[in-house]
């Protein structure tokens, strides 16, 4: 029998932990043969309802968890954690500005990434889904010096999976028939959801979505819009943002990074840039992936054109200024 691995989740006692943790618990994230220890971090507030989380996996009897670790102990939490998904964040209020936001947001990473530097496991792989996500990665990053920044990534996998479910509606086929759309750039409205690489699979091989959907407004306009403004949305219909849908997604993002993405199939990922596509170096963006042996590459040589250059670079704006508004809440 395998090792269990240790997952860390923080903000456990939230809506996205709620969905999380028990399909971590049944191998959805790491494979129905992988045992798991699970270690759940939220703040003092929200210490009891964590305790109830913990409660409800011990009644749900999974096979696989091997162990539960609750605790409100940053340290604690993150010791020996071979995953890290870092759910907990400040989220934003109205009527606050900003860079409040911006600067809570930074103080938690700061910190949490100075727990997980001390005390992860060697080689822990870091996800960042609370927003803004590409940019508490970065922060993340920063603070963490000696995890190597391939380790680092942001969660972007919900757009993408949103993606490939606009597409699937719009031509009534099988969504695991649609693959390698991209998203690139920013978790945020000016993500760039990419379909000119995308192709749907058909009884003779695989065909362009362009081709089939044949319609280029519709593309570059509501499809892009769509999927941009999805998370609002979800909090329209339901009254509270998605949770499902961003635990699904996180499972799928780290199983395709351990486990590997299948031949001929790119993932989105927010990875830090070494300037691919022109995007520039030190930003974590957004990028089509292809993961091989615990570590991601991003796809090389995909052809830009025009209308995808200039969304390219106003996402990459967006993120420059987040990156400097972080830095300077720093000072
Ligand atoms: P909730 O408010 O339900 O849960 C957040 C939890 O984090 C709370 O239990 C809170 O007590 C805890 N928390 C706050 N500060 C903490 C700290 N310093 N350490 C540990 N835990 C802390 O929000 P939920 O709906 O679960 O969303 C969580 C985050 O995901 C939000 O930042 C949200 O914006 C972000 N999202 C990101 C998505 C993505 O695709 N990247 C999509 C979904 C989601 O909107």
């Amino acid at each position: 029998a395998k090792d269990p691995v240790r997952v860390l989740v923080t903000g456990a006692a939230g809506q996205i932990g709620y969905a999380l943790v028990p399909m971590i618990a049944r191998g959805v994230m790491l494979g129905a043969d992988q045992p798991v220890i699970l270690h759940m971090l939220d703040i003092p507030p929200a210490a009891e309802a964590l305790n109830g989380v913990k409660m409800e996996l011990v009644d749900a009897a999974f096979p696989l968890l091997k162990g539960v670790v609750a605790t409100t102990d940053v340290v604690e939490a993150c010791t020996s954690v071979n995953i890290a998904v870092m759910v907990g964040g400040f989220p934003r209020k109205e009527g606050m500005e900003r860079k409040d936001v911006m600067s809570k947001n930074v103080s938690i990473y700061k910190s949490q990434a100075s727990a997980l530097e001390k005390h992860a496991a060697a080689n822990c792989k870091v996800l960042v889904v609370a927003n803004p996500a590409n940019t508490n990665a970065l922060i993340l990053k920063e603070f963490a010096p000696s995890i190597p920044e391939k380790n680092i990534s942001c969660l972007t996998r919900l757009d993408h999976n949103r993606a490939l479910g606009q597409i699937s509606e719009r031509l009534n086929v099988q969504v695991s028939d649609v693959k390698n759309v991209i998203i690139w750039g920013n978790h945020s409205s000016t993500q760039y959801p990419d379909v000119n690489h995308a192709t749907v699979k058909i009884p003779a091989g695989e065909k362009a979505v362009r081709e089939l959907v044949a319609d280029d407004a519709w593309l570059n306009g509501e499809f892009i819009t769509t999927v941009q403004q999805r998370g609002a949305a979800i909090i329209k219909a339901r009254k509270l943002s998605s949770a499902l849908s961003a635990a699904s997604a996180a499972c799928d993002h780290i199983r395709d990074w351990v486990l590997g993405t299948p031949e001929g199939t790119w993932v989105s990922m927010g990875v830090y840039s070494d300037g691919s596509y022109n995007v520039p170096a030190g930003l974590i963006y957004s990028f089509p992936v292809t993961c091989q042996n615990g570590e991601w590459k991003i796809v090389q040589g995909l052809s830009i054109d025009e209308f995808s250059r200039k969304k390219l670079d106003l996402t990459a704006e967006e993120l420059s200024e987040e990156k400097a508004l972080a830095y300077s809440c720093l000072s």
